[in-house]
C-alpha cells in the first residue's frame, strides 16, 4: 500500500513531466528524449495539497489556501494559468478562501482542470471513504476552482486514484467494470455521459477520434475523463498509460499528470520506469510526502 501512495505522487509528477514537453501540441509521434524531470503547476500545487493535509491532519482550507499562495510566490514561473494568480490575490486582500474563486468568469467559479490536477493526495487519504473523498475533494477545489464541474472533475478523479490504490494489481483490471465504478460514483450528468462514452471507446484504435469525443482541452470534463480513458485501456502498464494520455494531444501535462497519478496508483513505485524516476525534479520530496500521509493514513485508521 505505501509503495501505491509513493507510485501515485510520483506517478503524477512524472507524468506531468513528460507531458509538459507536448502541451498544446499533437503528439501522435512521442520522443521523450527532451525529458528533464522538471514539472510544472500541476506537481507544485499537488505538492501543496499533501503539504496542508500532511500538517494539518486533514483538510483546513485557510490553511491550504496560504500554502497554495507562499508556494505561488516562491515558484510564479512554473505555468500557471490564470485564475488561480486572480484567486491569491483576492485572498491576500482579505477575501475568505471559500468566497474569493467564486468571483471568477462571471460568478460562475473555473472549470478549469486546475483542480483535478492536484487532488491526487485527496484520493489517496480518503480512499475508503467515499464521502469524505467527495466532500474534500469539493473543498480543495472551493479554494480556486468554484464552478461544478470544476469541482465534480476533482471528485471523480480523486474517486478513480482511490479505486486503482484499492486495486489487486497482481489480478487482470476489468476496464469496464472500472469505469463502471466511476460512472456510478458521479453526480454529474456531463461526466456520465464522458465516462460512458470511455466504456465505449475502449478498442478505438482511432486516437483522433478518441480525442474529439472525450476532448483533451483545458476543461476539466475535457481532460479528467481522457485520464482515466488512458489508465483504463492501459492498466497493465504505467509506461503505457501515460504514454498513451500524453500522445492524446492538447494538455498533455494535466492528462499525463492525472493518468499517471492513477497508473502510479495501481502500480506501486517500482513499475515506474527507472529512467523517468532518475530525472524527476525533487523526487526524494515527492516521496516523502507520499509517505507521510502514508503514515497519516495508519494512524488515521489504526
Ligand atoms: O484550471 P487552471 O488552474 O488551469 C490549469 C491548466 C493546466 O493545463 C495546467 O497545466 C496549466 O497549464 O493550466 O486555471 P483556470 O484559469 O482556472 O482555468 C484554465 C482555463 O480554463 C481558463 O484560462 C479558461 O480558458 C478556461 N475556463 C473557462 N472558460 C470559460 N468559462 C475555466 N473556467 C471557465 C469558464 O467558466
Ligand atoms: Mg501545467
Ligand atoms: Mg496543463
Amino acid at each position: 500500500m505505501k509503495s501505491k501512495f509513493v507510485g501515485c505522487l510520483v506517478g503524477s509528477a512524472v507524468g506531468d513531466a513528460l507531458g509538459s514537453l507536448f502541451e498544446g501540441f499533437w503528439a501522435s509521434d512521442l520522443e521523450f528524449a527532451g525529458y528533464s524531470g522538471r514539472w510544472t503547476d500541476d506537481t507544485h500545487m499537488m505538492i501543496g495539497v499533501a503539504e496542508s493535509l500532511i500538517s494539518c491532519g486533514g483538510f483546513d482550507g485557510s490553511h491550504m489556501a496560504q500554502i497554495f499562495i507562499k508556494n505561488y510566490e516562491e515558484e510564479p514561473w512554473r505555468g500557471y494559468a490564470s485564475g488561480p494568480p486572480q484567486v491569491f490575490r483576492m485572498i491576500k486582500r482579505g477575501l475568505a478562501w471559500s468566497e474569493a474563486s467564486k468571483r471568477l468568469f462571471n460568478g460562475l467559479g473555473s472549470y478549469g482542470n486546475g483542480a483535478a490536477m492536484r487532488v491526487a493526495p485527496v484520493g489517496l487519504l480518503y480512499y475508503d471513504n467515499e464521502e469524505r473523498l467527495r466532500s474534500v475533494a469539493y473543498a480543495q477545489s472551493q479554494i480556486t476552482h468554484a464552478h461544478e464541474l470544476g469541482m465534480e472533475g476533482a471528485a471523480v478523479q480523486a474517486y478513480s486514484v482511490a479505486l486503482a490504490v484499492k486495486a489487486d494489481s497482481s489480478s487482470e483490471l476489468d476496464s469496464y467494470e472500472f469505469l463502471g465504478k466511476v460512472k456510478e460514483f458521479t453526480i454529474s450528468e456531463v461526466y456520465r455521459q464522458k465516462i460512458e462514452k470511455c466504456s465505449e471507446l475502449l478498442s478505438e484504435t482511432n486516437k483522433r477520434k478518441v480525442a474529439r469525443e472525450l476532448g483533451n482541452g483545458v476543461e476539466a470534463y475535457n481532460s479528467v475523463p481522457a485520464a482515466i480513458y488512458s489508465f483504463s485501456r492501459n492498466w497493465h502498464s504505467f509506461k503505457d498509460a501515460v504514454t498513451y494520455a500524453v500522445s492524446l494531444g492538447g494538455d498533455t501535462d494535466t492528462i499525463g499528470a492525472m493518468a499517471g497519478a492513477i497508473s502510479g496508483a495501481y502500480h506501486g513505485v517500482e513499475n515506474i520506469p527507472e529512467e523517468w524516476k532518475n530525472k524527476l525534479e525533487k523526487k526524494h520530496y515527492i516521496e516523502k510526502l507520499a509517505e507521510e500521509l502514508w503514515n497519516l493514513k495508519s494512524r488515521k485508521s489504526g
